[in-house]
């Protein structure tokens, strides 16, 4: 039975060792809630570090561990301290983190620690591809593992792979400075479907792999060599029932009530116009604490009427306390609670409650439930799944959630009040706005809020993230239709040995070398010409190059060799070494074409113009790849409008424009030299769009090879000018 398998950092468990006493629990996070169908069905299985490392873990502790962890259906990655100092703490938390969360002045780039997070990812890779089984679906979680979807397909790739970031992905401005980025981007991209949780980290993701990675996006699918990659946004949902109905429970006084549920209460019955101002977040410096802390004193001289009234209770989890920024926001954070305390306080009250702990989740309840207002304002955060609790255990429909605009929440919770978190103003507004909100209008907004928080709760996350990577599946197959097999490979070899008389045409840019960004740079190199040599030594073999390249270019590379060349997309012929030319073309037109394809030269950054004896080509591939798009369909219709008279035409070739005669196209001298004598064997391969041509012209037996896993009407498609080299080599 095919099974899934859930990769994260940690496991979903948590393990304490006492004397000779183990013990196990679940956790109860977002993440673990939101799998548990997913790793309850089947076989279905959770690969994660444990916790523990492994020189805690002596022989006889490790297979008793191991032994608790496989009964939970999860399966532990070895991991040693100096592991965790360097790929956890050291890159995970001091290079990424900060990073995606805009923090570069935090941002650490220490190779040793790159390095650690290569190594940890292997490890993981290890323990995948040890449990992984054909038909498996693997889901890779987060920002600690984006190199593992790569190393899973690389070995694999007949598993489907999801991949799921849980916090911001940066803009290309940012990631860029990463020195690592294209490492980071090809691991990313072995999984078939990534997902974010807004709109706003997929466009950043996707403009970074355009430019980064050069590749060809088409909304937000990538093309990836005989891959498409599929990306959205996902937005993550909370167990909305557990924490609604936690908070029934604790409002019908089902559960006897905690202590600190007794402390908030005789607060708020101390007077009715006493309000809980509530912050719950880890304490990390993207939570925006102190900037919290400090709008908080500014809200009470700005409006001082609410002195003795409200309580800030600012709950914060003690996180990564390791790490010195860290530590650093923790004397910071002290020393403001402290210095407004002391300004504020009364003899009767305490404007912030000031927890730094974690607290049980019937706490978290209590607070939850006893809060007027809900203060979320976070500098940066990928979704923040507190604000969502809040809304869900409001069950009278009261209460009022402020909220950053800079969480991915705020995307979704258009009803909540909407702040910028660096506005004092804005907080000092939105605050006396909360609690001066009639309940009516407070009603209005949590049930808005509340309904798609119940209807998008965190198993409907779960469910549409797998239901989109079953779709791309679908997607994978109507791309690799006609992608050429290897009992194809052998039978087209075998037609090529027994025929009689064969013409080969083959296209250069693209099908038998790389792209370069300068097109001059794209020499053939001693392999091509000992290929090229070995079939034009072949007995009834007719060779013949035919590109779009201009003349001078091609005698300059191939002059010496015997080979025929069409040139200039079937201009000029050389044939015994002779150059003829097959078509007389005027060139008056370039003069008025010219000055227009500089205008865009001048405009586009990284574009030039080639000026070939026939036709004029405005290339872009290393321009800007969003400003290209748009040059493109620019320049398309300048020259449409101008070329209206059928003596020119526009070609969109790979990364270039180009204008020539109508006259002339790769299709027309196709059918020239398959006139010229009586071929049993024709074979065709080209990667452009200009050898659909051929593709067309060439006889219904003809074998048409298209380089490149795009629409074609080719009728076979291979990978690239490596797999086009096997093939040839073949042949010969
Ligand atoms: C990352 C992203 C994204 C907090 N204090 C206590 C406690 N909590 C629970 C909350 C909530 C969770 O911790 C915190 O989740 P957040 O989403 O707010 O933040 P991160 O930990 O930074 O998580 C974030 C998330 O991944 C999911 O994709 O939303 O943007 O940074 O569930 O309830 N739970 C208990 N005691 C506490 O004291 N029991």
């Amino acid at each position: 039975m095919n099974k899934t398998i859930i990769v994260s950092n940690r496991l979903p468990l948590q393990i304490s060792i006492e004397g000779d006493k183990l013990n196990v629990t679940p956790s109860v996070g977002g993440l673990a809630t939101g799998m548990k169908s997913v790793h309850a069905e089947g076989n279905g299985i959770w690969i994660g570090w444990s916790g523990i490392t492994s020189e805690d873990l002596d022989s006889d502790l490790k297979s008793k561990v191991n032994a608790k962890i496989e009964n939970a259906k999860c399966r532990a990655v070895e991991l040693s301290s100096d592991d965790i100092d360097d790929y956890y703490l050291g890159f995970s938390n001091r290079t990424l983190w900060p990073l995606f969360h805009y923090f570069l002045e935090y941002t650490e780039f220490e190779k040793s620690h790159w390095e650690a997070y290569k190594r940890v990812n292997k490890k993981f890779a290890e323990v995948v591809l040890n449990t992984v089984e054909e038909g498996d679906t693997v889901w890779v979680q987060d920002y600690q593992l984006l190199l593992l979807p790569q190393l899973i397909k690389d070995v694999r790739p007949d598993i489907t792979i999801g991949f799921f970031l849980h916090i911001p992905f940066p803009s290309y401005e940012i990631f860029r400075t990463f020195p690592w980025r294209e490492e980071l981007l090809t691991g990313m991209l072995g999984a078939d479907l990534v997902g974010f949780h807004t709109y706003d980290y997929e466009r950043h993701f996707l403009s970074s792999v355009k430019r980064i990675m050069r590749l060809e996006v088409n909304f937000n699918e990538i093309t990836y060599y005989d891959r498409i990659i599929k990306v959205d946004s996902f937005p993550m949902g909370i167990d909305y029932n557990k924490f609604h109905d936690a908070a029934l429970a604790h409002n019908n006084q089902n559960t006897e009530k905690s202590e600190l549920q007794k402390r908030l209460d005789t607060h708020i019955n101390e007077d009715n116009d006493k309000k809980f101002i509530l912050s719950i977040d880890r304490l990390d410096y993207t939570k925006g604490i102190p900037n919290r802390i400090r709008a908080f004193e500014n809200f009470l001289n700005t409006y001082p009427e609410y002195k003795e009234k409200v309580r800030l209770i600012m709950l914060t989890v003690p996180s990564r306390s390791n790490v010195p920024q860290y530590q650093k926001l923790k004397s910071e954070t002290d020393e403001l609670v402290g210095r407004i305390n002391g300004e504020f306080s009364t003899v009767s009250w305490t404007p912030i409650w000031y927890f730094y702990r974690s607290l049980p989740f019937n706490n978290l309840i209590d607070l939850y439930t006893s809060s007027d207002v809900a203060l979320i304002t976070p500098v940066r955060d990928g979704m923040n799944l507190v604000a969502k609790e809040y809304v869900a255990t409001r069950t009278n429909q009261d209460g009022v959630l402020i909220l950053s605009e800079m969480a991915g929440a705020a995307k979704e919770m258009n009803e909540a009040l909407l702040i910028n978190p660096n506005s004092f103003e804005d907080f000092a507004t939105a605050l006396n706005k909360a609690l001066k909100m009639p309940l009516e209008e407070q009603n209005s907004r949590m049930k808005i809020l509340q309904k798609r928080l119940k209807r998008y709760d965190v198993e409907k996350w779960a469910k549409e993230f797998f239901k989109t990577l079953d779709e791309t599946n679908q997607l994978q197959e109507v791309v690799i239709s006609k992608k050429m097999n290897d009992k194809e490979e052998d039978l087209i070899s075998e037609h090529y040995k027994n025929a009689k008389k064969r013409l080969v045409l083959l296209d250069y840019d693209g099908t038998l070398v790389g792209f370069k960004d300068n097109p001059q740079d794209a020499k053939p190199d001693e392999e091509l010409y000992t290929i090229l040599d070995k079939f034009e030594n072949q007995k009834n073999t007719k060779l013949c190059l035919i590109s779009g390249r201009d003349k001078a270019t091609f005698n300059n590379w191939f002059g010496f060799k015997d080979y025929d060349l069409i040139t200039d997309h079937g201009v000029w012929i050389r044939e015994n070494k002779k150059w003829i030319p097959l078509e007389i073309l005027k060139t008056e037109w370039m003069s008025n074409i010219k000055p227009i394809l500089e205008t865009f030269v001048d405009r586009t950054p990284g574009t030039f113009i080639e000026e070939k004896e026939y036709s004029l080509a405005w290339h872009y591939r290393t321009a800007d790849p969003e400003l290209a798009q748009i040059r493109t369909l620019e320049l398309n219709t300048v020259l449409t409008s101008m070329v209206s008279n059928n003596e020119l035409s526009v070609l969109q070739g790979n990364k270039v424009i180009e204008i020539k005669s109508s006259n002339v196209n790769k299709g027309r001298v196709t059918s020239q030299l398959l006139m010229k004598d009586n071929y049993d064997y024709v074979l065709v391969l080209g990667d452009d769009w200009t050898d659909e041509y051929m593709f067309e012209a060439a006889p219904e037996f003809a074998t048409t090879i298209k380089v490149g896993y795009v629409k074609t009407k080719a009728k076979y498609k291979i990978k690239g000018p490596q797999k086009v080299r096997e093939l040839l080599n073949k042949l010969i």
